[in-house]
């Protein structure tokens, strides 16, 4: 197992924390591929039901490592083989996942936190979208889903100025969930995939396959997404056990099945 991203698992709650704080944990081969093989076994254990991303240190990610020697050679194929794999795990997982989003996170660090499904961030925390100052574009998925996050006219600003987003900035413009004081961060985000742990995990993951689906289907084809996805979960022990816990008046049960 990599240093590079240590991992915890409690109480169905996946912790990744990105663990080279003195780089600000900017992205090596190492650290994405073991990202990428983190997601991937995430969802295949059923012990995990909700993750959560952060970094280790002062930062949450500062994008590539401009140090490695990768850089330079391929970009393409570095792309190709590191991070379009990691983000199509996250956007494919049938979980939910929350950035704790603290410090800076530039360049793909940023476009990671975006990738996840509710982003939390420290109220002094920033979103750099930096690639253009080393002459890149937006990658890790950057430029699908910053139109959608903020729109046309903020993610051209965002993706050719350079220009630093505040948390705050982040939360008015609709590209994050949540600002929570410096000091809160950490409790508000676990408690929060606490909750997410104890929720009907398939639900989850049928909102998650369902909004992202709608993005470029028609109303018709997402109709009969919405309607097959409801069939599959009016099967699921849990829809079974909302509707008894409702009927009888106590707190549901959840158990992901
Ligand atoms: O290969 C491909 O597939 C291409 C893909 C590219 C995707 C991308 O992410 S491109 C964008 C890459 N990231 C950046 O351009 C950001 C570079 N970093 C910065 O601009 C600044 O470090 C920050 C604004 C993020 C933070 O500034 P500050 O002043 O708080 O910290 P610092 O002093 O600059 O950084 C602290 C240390 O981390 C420092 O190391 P040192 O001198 O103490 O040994 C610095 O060099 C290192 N560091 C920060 N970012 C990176 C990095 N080292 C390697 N790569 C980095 N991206």
């Amino acid at each position: 197992m990599s240093a590079t991203v240590v991992t915890a698992c409690e109480g169905g709650v996946l912790t990744l924390t990105m663990n080279r704080p003195e780089k600000l944990n900017a992205l090596t081969s190492e650290l994405l591929g073991a990202l990428r093989d983190r997601f991937a076994a995430a969802a295949e254990d059923p012990a995990v039901r909700v993750v959560v991303l952060r970094g280790a240190g002062r930062a949450f990610c500062a994008g590539q490592d401009l140090s490695e020697s990768a850089v330079g050679d391929d970009l393409g194929a570095h792309v190709e083989r590191y991070y379009k794999p990691l983000v199509l795990a996250m956007r494919a997982l049938p979980k939910p996942i929350v950035a704790e989003v603290h410090g800076v996170a530039a360049g793909a660090g940023a476009n990671l936190a975006f990738a996840c499904d509710l982003v939390f961030a420290a109220r002094s925390a920033t979103f750099i979208e930096s690639f253009a100052r080393i002459g890149l574009v937006a990658d890790t998925g950057g430029t699908w889903m910053l139109p959608r996050l903020v729109g046309h006219a903020r993610a051209m600003g965002l993706a050719l100025l350079c220009t630093p987003l505040t948390a705050e900035q982040a939360h008015a413009w609709g590209a994050i969930w949540e600002v929570a004081d410096d000091a809160a961060l950490a409790d508000r985000v676990a408690d929060v995939a606490r909750a997410l742990a104890h929720a009907p995990t398939q639900a989850l993951a049928a909102a998650k396959h369902a909004i992202e689906a709608g993005w470029t289907n028609s109303i018709q084809a997402q109709l009969d997404v919405e309607g097959a996805l409801q069939r599959a979960l009016g099967r699921t022990d849990d829809f079974h056990e909302g509707v008894a816990a409702f009927g009888e008046k106590r707190p549901p049960v959840f158990r992901g099945r």
